[in-house]
């Protein structure tokens, strides 16, 4: 009997001194749960070894994949990632635009020599037009710069048939303007020629003008405020309108009658044009708005 149990023992797998510290379990399955539990930690081990291996390489292949949806999706939907951003994390997109100075947008300032705090001058110069006699030519007013004229090929004398001439306040009463800008002792802006700057607004994404208004719609940036002049009714040219500072500055020296394109204050002419808003004879105001 004795030498069964150590049999047995023996082909279990206990050592005679377990044996006799009256262990009972299996030498067997003991050795087996501690190999178990080595291979589950050996397994956990290698698995952090290979997610650490691999992460970085799904953390990299992730990022360029989310990267190229992203401009495939700003190329599709332009101002998506804008409009997300704005919407998601409510002013975010203007911190993240802020970085890009280059997006922004362009008017014209009519009667002043520079922009306004907020705005970049492009360039500044005179207001140019087509000759108030004239049948034709063009009839909108240009912002011609006064500095860097380039020319290409040009040819002394009059061969063609269109022309750019300058453009004079055709104003003959004060009161209107402010007079602030218009340089010392200077009230009356009549004959002085006009000046003119090309602003840049950063982080802006339209502009406006307002005919009849003096401030902007909700959210929209007031960038100047003004008259709306245009040609006199009763010359050969027409003009388009153009949004007059309400400050204009007059070029220095330039009171000087010699016409060519001139600026007339705008009246509303009622009938067709609702009496309800406006009123016959009312000089008409404009703002420029951003947003
Ligand atoms: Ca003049
Ligand atoms: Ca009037």
């Amino acid at each position: 009997m004795k030498i069964s149990m150590e049999k047995v023992v023996m082909d279990q797998g206990f050592a005679p001194s377990l044996a006799g510290l009256g262990l009972t379990r299996p030498y067997k399955r003991q050795g087996g749960r501690w190999t178990g539990l080595v291979l589950l930690v050996g397994g956990c081990l290698g698995g952090v070894l290979v997610c650490a291996v691999l992460m970085p390489l799904v953390y990299v292949t992730m990022s360029d994949l989310q990267l190229e949806v992203t401009e495939l999706r700003n190329l599709l939907i332009p101002g998506t990632e804008d409009r997300v951003n704005g919407t998601a994390a409510g002013g975010a997109h203007r911190e993240r635009r802020a970085a890009d100075t280059s997006i922004g947008d362009v008017f014209v300032r009519w009667g002043r020599e520079n922009c306004s705090e907020n705005a970049k001058t492009i360039y500044s110069g005179v207001v140019g037009g087509g000759h108030y006699g004239h049948h034709g030519g063009g009839s909108d007013y240009q912002c011609l710069p006064l500095d860097g004229v380039e020319w290409n090929n040009p040819v002394a004398g009059n061969q063609h048939g269109s022309y750019m001439y300058g453009t004079e306040y055709q104003v003959n009463s004060d009161g209107y303007f402010s007079t602030d800008t218009m340089g010392p002792y200077i009230s009356n802006p009549y004959n002085y020629d006009v000046p003119c700057s090309v602003c840049f607004v950063e982080l802006r994404s339209a502009h406006v003008m307002i005919p009849a208004r003096l401030s902007c719609p909700t959210g929209w940036s007031k960038e100047y405020s003004g008259y709306l002049m245009s040609g006199h009714h009763a010359h050969q040219s027409n003009k388009n309108f153009i949004c007059v500072d309400g400050a204009p500055m007059l070029r220095q020296g330039s009171s000087a009658n010699v016409d060519g394109a001139l600026l007339y204050l705008v009246e509303a002419q009622c009938g067709s044009l609702p009496c309800g808003p406006y009123i016959s004879g009312y000089e008409l105001t404009c703002v420029v708005c951003t947003l």
